[in-house]
């Protein structure tokens, strides 16, 4: 996979968070990519898990402006300056900044599908969620036995953490998160 696929992805991933069109990621963005999934979900914002996903996704961009060393409240990143925090955090580190400011969005999305309860998303719960978030022309039971690398049959939050950082990386075809 060349690296501009790979920029590519992350270049989509911040047209996508700039909600607004306004050429700018800002701390409004964050929180109106949070207010999007749980209207998708039919998830009500004051619920405990749409608070989790709020908190999750204004987590994220909190990291961006730490990174970027602007203020998190009225600071905005141009896209050049989003994608080349998110290049060198997805890229470097070994991942392991990117894992921190994902993880608690996939566990707030799980929070969302886990019908059962489980803490895990088994195939069912992974097609209901991917239908939900809109990610399209994906045949989701391939998806599902990709992404569980363990082989149980159950999708876990690190294994979910992982595909995330493997579509940026383009190692798979699966935008978890929406593309
Ligand atoms: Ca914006
Ligand atoms: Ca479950
Ligand atoms: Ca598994």
């Amino acid at each position: 996979m060349t690296s501009s696929v790979r920029l590519d992805r992350i270049q989509k991933r911040f047209d996508l968070w700039d909600v607004n069109g306004d050429g700018q990621i800002d701390r409004a963005d964050g929180d109106a990519e949070a207010q999007r999934i749980l209207q998708a979900f039919g998830e009500a914002p004051a619920s405990p898990a749409g608070r989790q996903l709020t908190e999750a996704y204004l987590g994220m961009w909190g990291f961006f402006a730490d990174k970027a060393g602007i203020d998190e409240q009225t600071g905005a990143l141009t896209p050049e300056q989003s994608n080349q925090i998110a290049e060198e955090h997805v890229l470097e580190n070994g991942g392991a900044d990117f894992g921190q400011v994902v993880k608690p969005i996939i566990q707030a999305i799980i929070e969302l599908v886990d019908v059962d309860g489980d803490g895990q998303v088994n195939p069912a719960e992974f097609k209901t969620g991917l239908d939900a978030i809109g990610v399209e022309g994906v045949q989701s039971a391939e998806a599902f036995r990709r992404i569980d690398t363990n082989g149980d049959g159950q999708l876990s939050v690190e294994e979910l953490v992982q595909a995330v950082r493997a579509y940026h990386l383009g190692d798979i075809d699966v935008p978890l998160l929406g593309h």
